[in-house]
């Protein structure tokens, strides 16, 4: 099987250059086919949610092979000859059958998959109005009157995406009689962001190294791109900017370009294109030149140069992603500029190749005597309204800095005029690593539907950047890629799930985790109910359990310094908003930062009533309570717990969480291939273990403070503070 697909992958980028197949295939593993089911002994993770397991369901499995034994489609582009492969590969896997295709014609009760200019006959079918809803990359199937199937779609990446939603259907083994689904995108830039370094270092990668072969490019094109390429395109991912935001100039050099156009060339056909993260320093960096002020024509002039160089190296290039003036990065603040001249110059030297600016709001200064989560807002509302068309600004979440809980940011709808994306970290980088069972579609989506009140009640976040809110045009979702050179992409089994999720929820904001969470379960592992239900329950609960044993009812920031894993609530000296000293504050009397109208008054920017509800400790949700509020050791909670009781009782349980994790997992075993669950089954041991660790330091620690026992129902530790405070620094990936 491994060869023919080889062929097959190959001959779709022969068209460009020479690739050659390093890796073994999608579909490796031990496996005992049967003509009923497929079962796999050892799998390694390596198929993602594309495994395309036999259909279990008899009847189904009978329609389908009727239904799709003939498929009408004309692999005239790369990308149609990717649809076909992917086919081949699909309806082997999930039917056993090897489909005939032809060219052209309309068959009725056969699959049509084609644009309506190439198969007039699919007009009769859909309506002009129809069409046009699609825009470049939505799509229609649909059962006909005549029985046929139609796929179809204004543009080729269009009848990807589509065949991709009609594999999944058959994945989740639902019927296709009747089916009608018109779908197209609800945001335009759906887009991961790798904080790759050229050395193949991942910044907060905890999945093994980079996937881009830096010294191997361009002649060597790992089949693990195009498997790259396949597993965003099935969820409509369609960017990827492939260097780190900490970013290092040398990725502008003709040497490095050449190495980012083979990958481009690899990608294009699933619709990927490929972004970089500019050094705004380059121009001195690369240039020569004295300065990168944005407002020196001479330093215009040679990003424009630049840009037209990348050009022709990648005729479709997306543009930048910039971190400036943040943690270290130069920016145009270096010479008095705002972030506004920064952008607008860099997207200048893009604008004429069609190119994008993704500037980000993550930007804070220990020299500016403010509380650092208010510093974005503070520099970029005032400048809403002066960013070029094709400059789009990119927002965490939360105000902080991707903490397992915050509010969401106070710019989401505050930016009226300017266009605004959403950055998500898929990256476990406060949230257990790759070793930690966190779902994370909880997270997003808590984010998305929470009420900004922009515009009144009911105007949510995902409204603030699919567009809808106030009329940009230019929208967008990042998320920080959590995947490396690990045989299973992102470390942790599940962390596969995180980057389905995030795929599927930049499509469509809207979706719930729980649909996705269903999906993905099917998709990865088994369609049985016994193991669908239990699973579902434990990953939907996953981001509270974390939540519980690390930073329960507003805390933050209170991890270890520098790579961030495990607790450090003592972290103290140095830079002061790089403390947990900082955020939490914890005295004799009470813990928490002050963010009120009598503190810091960070609730003053968000609008009202949220605002209001913020500054108010007896309406201030307690989820957030330490977030806004300054609270005394002995204040009564809802439940009538004294706030310590109440901190230590959330430790408890979240340690108790993954325990309950452990024990459903356990059933688990004869549903699913032996590796996977032993490999699930080891990485609980550790999360179960890290929970402990979390919650003694932090209660350990705490209590020094609150002088207060603990409440019944919470174990003791076993050893003593000082143990928790002097466990070395030892190496931890995703840092040096
Ligand atoms: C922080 C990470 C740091 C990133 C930074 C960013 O610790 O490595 O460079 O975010 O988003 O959370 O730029």
């Amino acid at each position: 099987m491994t060869i023919r697909f080889s062929i097959l992958f190959l001959s779709i980028f022969a068209i460009s250059f020479t690739a050659q197949s390093a890796e073994p295939l999608l579909g490796e593993g031990k496996e005992e086919k049967t003509d009923s089911c497929l079962f796999r002994e050892g799998e390694d993770g390596y198929d993602l949610w594309l495994r395309y397991a036999r259909v279990e369901n008899e009847s189904l499995l009978k329609l389908y092979r009727e239904r799709l034994k003939k498929i009408t489609l004309n692999p005239s582009t790369p990308t149609l000859q990717a649809v076909k492969s992917e086919l081949l590969i699909a309806l082997d896997g999930m039917l056993a059958i090897e489909p005939e295709f032809i060219d052209s014609g309309y068959q009725s009760s056969g699959v049509v998959i084609g644009l309506p200019e190439k198969f007039p006959d699919i007009n009769v079918h859909v309506s002009k109005e129809e069409l046009n809803l699609l825009g470049n990359e939505g799509f229609i199937i649909r059962e006909t009157k005549d029985k046929s199937l139609i796929v179809t779609a204004n543009t080729d990446i269009g009848l990807l995406y589509g065949v991709f939603r009609l594999l999944n259907t058959i994945q989740q083994e639902q019927a296709l009689s009747e089916i009608n689904i018109i779908e197209a995108p609800k945001t335009k830039i759906r887009i991961l962001n790798h904080w790759d370094n050229l050395d193949r270092n991942v910044e907060r990668g905890y999945a093994g190294f980079s996937l881009w072969d830096w010294f191997r490019l361009p002649d060597v094109i790992h089949q693990r791109y195009i498997d790259y390429a396949r597993a965003n395109a099935s969820i409509g991912i369609n960017g990827t900017v492939l260097t780190n935001v900490n970013a290092n100039a040398q990725i502008l050099t003709p040497v490095y370009l050449e190495k980012v156009a083979a990958l481009a060339d690899a990608f294009r056909p699933y619709g990927l294109k490929v972004y970089l993260t500019a050094r705004f320093s380059a121009p001195i960096d690369l240039g020569k030149l004295p300065v990168a002020d944005p407002l020196d024509p001479q330093v215009q002039e040679w990003w424009n140069k630049k840009v037209e160089e990348i050009y022709t190296y990648v005729p479709d290039f997306g543009g930048f992603l910039v971190k400036a003036n943040s943690e270290g990065q130069p920016g145009p603040q270096d010479y008095k500029r705002s972030h506004a001249e920064g952008a607008n110059m860099l997207a200048d030297a893009v604008a004429p190749h069609g190119g994008i600016v993704m500037w980000r709001a993550f930007v804070y200064d220990q020299n500016v005597p403010e509380d650092r989560t208010k510093q974005a807002y503070n520099e970029f509302k005032p400048l809403d309204g002066v960013f070029r068309d094709n400059v789009i600004v990119q927002v965490k979440n939360g105000p902080l800095d991707f903490q397992p809980r915050e509010p969401f940011h106070p710019l989401f709808g505050a930016l009226e005029e300017s266009n605004l994306m959403m950055e998500f970290q898929i990256t476990q980088e406060y949230l257990g690593f790759s070793t930690h069972l966190v779902y994370l579609a909880p997270l997003f989506e808590e984010c998305l539907q929470a009420d900004t009140h922009a515009k009144g009640q009911g105007t949510t976040v995902a409204k603030s950047i699919d567009g809808s809110l106030h009329g940009q045009k230019l929208t967008g979702i990042a998320g920080v890629s959590n995947i490396g050179t690990d045989r299973n992409w992102t470390g942790h089994p599940f962390g596969q799930a995180n980057w389905y999720a995030f795929g599927r929820m930049a499509w469509d904001p809207y979706l719930a985790s729980e649909r996705i969470a269903d999906e993905w379960i099917k998709m990865t592992f088994t369609k049985d109910p016994a193991f669908v239900k239990p699973v579902t329950e434990m990953m939907l609960n996953s981001r509270e359990a974390c939540v519980n044993y690390m930073t329960p009812l507003g805390l933050h920031h209170i991890m270890a310094r520098g790579h961030h894993h495990g607790p450090g609530p003592w972290v103290s000296g140095g830079r002061p908003d790089w403390t947990a000293l900082y955020y939490h504050r914890a005295n004799t009397d009470s813990i928490g930062f002050n963010r009120t109208s009598s503190g810091s008054n960070a609730t003053g920017q968000y609008f009202k009533p949220v605002a209001e509800i913020f500054d108010d400790i007896n309406t201030c949700p307690e989820e957030y309570l330490l977030w806004f509020h300054r609270v005394p050791w002995d204040y009564k909670m809802k439940s009538g717990n004294t706030l310590w009781n109440e901190m230590a009782l959330h430790y408890q349980k979240g340690v108790e969480d993954v325990r309950n994790m452990q024990k459903t997992w356990n059933f688990m075993e004869s549903f699913i291939d032996k590796e996977r669950f032993m490999y699930v089954k080891s990485l609980l041991q550790i999360q179960e273990r890290e929970a402990v660790w979390w919650r003694n330091s932090c209660l350990l620690y705490f209590q020094t403070f609150s002088n207060m026992p603990l409440p019944e129902g919470v174990e003791e530790s076993y050893k003593p503070l000082e143990f928790y405070l002097k466990i070395n620094e030892i190496y931890m990936p995703g840092h040096h």
